[in-house]
């Protein structure tokens, strides 16, 4: 069993959402304006739709914390929905507008076979990336435990549909501010320009577009996870965090599809000792994972986001209630969520780097861990 575990509740349109973090140590101190932080990057990000200008998410802890430090009881979180005011006469009565076309690649058709319900929209409803700001706010708990130990993790775009950044070769540090001052989240300043124009097209062509991303850990020590076992593997783990986000289609440890293509002597990070009897490496292709536990270089992944399924112009499917052809109906949505994604997957990150870390130096309280 994981060491922390936590559960996310909400719909897209509901009062609020929630989530339950347990099992975070007793003694951590929480700064809340660190986790509002971390929401307005999620909420951020050009190719968001008109829901982002309603909401201003701001976290509410109601269990967990006292005098600014958790005690080792379960953490509450509650995020509230602006847009509930919107929507809370038709959520009493029931009569929410009714969705029987289903969108081909979103949840809609299965989910609607999957509980035999004659409309999409209880589905949708949670299957909005909504939920996602509760994991965000869940990850940035756990960033705070893991800077405790000297630990960051930070995320960049790669890539936004057919326009593929150049990664300049910077210090870590350097390539979070150029992320963080690119409204794409790219420290390509040229990649920047083609992503925006990218998105100022789809949206013109009534589409969307996807892309990738990468999230980095600095910090971390040697030996999180464990080969022993197929769920201990830290890299499966990471894995499985990535792709729960919704629309994570792929997933990459280090340079693994490249790799993939070379011999053995060219893939294999060579080890050096270094002047402290240590052992250094001058490359990272492995990602810092190895034989499913950390090696201590950075940890490495990436991830593919598919293009979101909600497009203005329409895709052909069928209208369930008629089982004749039809074309979908746009419902109001984003353009590309790749650069709010990104943030979503160092969330998901630290909040497996943290349990992994938890396991290994026993997670009672701060003041054990760091003994
Ligand atoms: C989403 C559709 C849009 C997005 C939403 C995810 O919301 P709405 O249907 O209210 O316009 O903006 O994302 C968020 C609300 C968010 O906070 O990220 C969907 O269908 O997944």
């Amino acid at each position: 069993m994981s060491a922390i575990r936590f559960l996310t509740a909400g719909e897209s349109h509901g009062p609020c959402l929630t989530a339950i973090v347990d099992g975070l140590p007793a003694g951590l101190p929480i700064d809340t304006s660190l986790i509002d932080r971390d929401l307005a990057r999620r909420q951020g990000g050009y190719g968001r739709g008109g829901r982002m200008a309603i909401e201003k998410d701001h976290i509410e802890i109601t269990s967990g914390v006292i005098g600014g430090k958790t005690t080792g009881a379960p953490v509450a979180l509650r995020i509230e929905n602006r847009d509930w005011e919107n929507w809370r006469e038709h959520w009493a009565v029931g009569d929410l507008p009714a969705l029987t076309v289903p969108r081909p690649g979103h949840a809609d058709y299965a989910g609607m076979i999957k509980y035999g319900l004659p409309d999409a929209r209880p589905i949708l409803e949670r299957a909005s990336a909504r939920e996602t700001a509760a994991r965000v706010a869940v990850g940035a708990l756990a960033k705070q435990l893991l800077a405790e130990f000297g630990i960051t993790v930070g995320s960049y775009v790669e890539r936004i549909g057919a326009i593929k950044a150049q990664i300049p070769d910077l210090p870590q540090a350097e390539l979070w501010t150029l992320a963080e001052t690119s409204d794409v989240r790219c420290p390509d300043v040229d990649a920047t320009v083609r992503m925006r124009a990218a998105i100022d097209a789809a949206r013109t062509a009534g589409d969307t577009l996807g892309g990738t991303f990468a999230v980095i850990a600095t910090g971390g020590p040697a030996g999180l996870g464990s080969h022993v076992q197929w769920d201990r593997r830290l890299d499966a783990r990471l894995a499985q965090a990535l792709v729960s986000i919704p629309a994570v289609k792929g997933v990459e440890i280090g340079d693994a599809f490249e790799n993939a293509t070379k011999p053995g002597r060219e893939v294999h990070d060579e080890m050096f000792p270094d002047n402290r009897g240590n052992v250094t490496r001058i490359t990272n292709r492995a990602g810092g994972i190895e034989g499913g536990m950390s090696n201590g270089s950075p940890i490495v992944l990436k991830a593919a986001v598919k293009p979101i399924p909600t497009t203005l112009t329409p895709l052909r499917s069928v209208d369930l209630a008629t089982g004749q052809s039809a074309r979908t109906e746009y419902q109001r949505s984003d353009v590309c969520v790749v650069p709010a994604a990104a943030v979503v997957g160092e969330a998901m990150v630290a909040f497996i780097l943290a349990d992994a870390l938890i396991e290994k130096l026993g997670g009672d309280s701060i003041v054990e861990m760091k003994r």
